[in-house]
Formats: structure tokens, sequence, C-alpha cells
């Protein structure tokens, strides 16, 4: 039977491009993001490589509707093998002293609390089996902070320290705990981050050659497809020209 990874936040970015290089090599895939129009589009897509699809559109920060719709797979999904904890975001880049406090708010419950409920969620089918594989998107953010970046890389270095105390949770289930930490990554990160300011959005990638989605994809992809007895702990992808989250070589 063909394996099957759950992907959170499907719907840009990194998500999207796990799903469509999971579907590529074979598995079944459960995509899930807020916006159900993307849904449709990416779940066409996925079908054109002959793999099973099933779209779940919820809020990873409604804990009922994480709960609701994951606690109800249909059976032939109850089998996820990988679950990709990638919906993430950032909003603002101030100072704490100018912070938007709903902004932290969104910042700690999508990237810390809905982790958490999904992986929640999921370990009850993880746990029967006796295997499977959580992989979590991290970040350089998530390894040293930055101006501006207090709140979000606050809930990075939670992510990280969620990854290392699950490895310890999870391993009497055999269940492999992995983080994949990627620098700067041009998807829309960005755009979400500076609220729809495109021309923000586009100079945080001006001058240097960024990571693309694909390249942090194949990065779970390497770590999804060893060897079960072999965990990859931890990857940090860096692009050549960022030495740290300050020092860029701009050609
Ligand atoms: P995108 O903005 O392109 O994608 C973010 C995805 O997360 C979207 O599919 C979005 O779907 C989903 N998402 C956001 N909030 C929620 C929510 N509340 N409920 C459900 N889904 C949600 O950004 P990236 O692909 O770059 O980001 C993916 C992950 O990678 C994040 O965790 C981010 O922190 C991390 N990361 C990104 C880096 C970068 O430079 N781009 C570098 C390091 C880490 P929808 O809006 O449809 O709900
Ligand atoms: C995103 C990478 O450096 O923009 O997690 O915070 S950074």
């Amino acid at each position: 039977m063909a394996q099957s990874a759950l992907i959170t936040g499907a719907t840009s970015g990194i998500g999207k491009a796990c799903a469509l290089l999971f579907a590529r090599n074979g598995y079944n895939v459960i995509i899930t993001g807020r916006r159900k129009d993307r849904l449709s589009v990416l779940e066409k897509e996925l079908k054109k490589c002959d793999v099973q699809v099933l779209s779940l559109c919820f809020d990873v920060c409604d804990r009922k509707a994480v709960f609701k719709n994951l606690e109800s797979l249909p059976k032939a999904w109850q089998s996820v093998d990988v679950l990709v904890n990638n919906a993430g975001l950032a909003l603002g880049k101030s100072p704490i002293y100018e912070g938007e406090t709903k902004d932290w708010d969104a910042m700690i419950d999508t990237n810390i609390k809905g982790l958490l409920y999904v992986t929640r969620a999921i370990s009850p089918f993880l746990l029967k089996r006796k295997k499977g594989h959580i992989i979590n998107i991290g970040s350089i953010a998530g390894k040293e902070v930055y101006k501006g970046g207090a709140v979000y890389n606050a809930t990075k270095f939670a992510v990280d320290a969620l990854t290392k105390a699950m490895r310890i949770d999870y391993l009497e289930h055999n269940i492999r705990v992995t983080s994949i930490c990627p620098g700067k990554t041009e998807t829309e990160f960005s755009l979400v981050r500076f609220k729809g300011d495109a021309q923000r959005a586009k100079t945080v990638y001006e001058g240097y050659k960024p990571l693309t989605a694909e390249d942090i994809a194949e990065a779970v992809w390497f770590a999804a497809s060893r060897p079960e007895h072999v965990t990859i702990n931890d990857m940090l992808i860096m692009p050549t020209a960022e030495a740290n989250t300050v020092y860029f070589h701009h050609s």
C-alpha cells in the first residue's frame, strides 16, 4: 500500500512544494490550509501524479476544528506515515515596545499551539502503528534572534524545544522526529509578514540568491526517505549568500 503524508499549510510555499514532491514520489497526501480555493487547485495538480489526495480546510489555531478534522479521518487515511508540521507565519518586524499584540497572538497560536494541536490529534494513529515520522519546520530564526524578530524568534525557538522534547516522548513508540530549519526562502512568507506590502516583501530577497521552497522540500524528502533506523534530527539550510540572519553577501 502507498505511504501517506499529512502536510499542514500546503496552499503555498514550502508546504505546497512538499506536497508536490511527496506525490511525485508516490505518496498519498493530506493537504491542509485555510484557503479552500487553493486547496482545490492543488488537489487537482497532485492527482495528476496518480496518487490519492484528501484536502482539509481548517485553521490550525482553532483547536476544535483541528481535532474535528483529524480525529475523524476516514479509515483509509488514518495510517499517516509522515506528518509535516509546516503551517506558520511571521507578522510584523518591530521592536517589542512597538509590537502589535494581535500579531504576537497569531504567531504564538499558529507556530506553537497549532503545531501542538495537529501533533496531538494525529498521535493516536502514529502510536497505534508504532511507526511514523514527525517533521517540524523550524527556522534559522529558532537558532538565533535578530532585530525586530523577537516574538517570531521565540515561536521558532519553541519549535526547536518541542522537536527535542518530542524526540524523547516518542522514542519508545518508534516514531522519528526531525526539524528542518531554513534560512531565507522566497515564498509568500514576507508578503504575509509585511501584510500585503509587496514592495517591502520583495526587498527581502533582493541582491542575493535566496532558497526556493523546492530546496526545502528536497530536505524534507531526504529526511523522510532515510531507512527506518536512521533519523535526521536537525537540518539547518541556508542560502550560500546568507551566513546568518545578519550577514549577507550581496552581489
Ligand atoms: P507561506 O506564507 O508561503 O506559506 C505558509 C503556509 O502556512 C500557507 O500554506 C498558509 O496557508 C499556512 N498557514 C498559515 N497560517 C495558518 C493557519 N492559522 N492555519 C492553517 N494554515 C496556516 O510561507 P512559507 O512556505 O515560507 O512558510 C512555511 C513554514 O516555513 C512556516 O512555518 C515558516 O515559519 C517556515 N519558514 C519559512 C522561511 C522563509 O524564509 N520563507 C524560513 C524558515 C522557516 P493558508 O493561508 O491557506 O492557511
Ligand atoms: C524565516 C527566516 O530569517 O526571515 O523563518 O526569520 S527569517
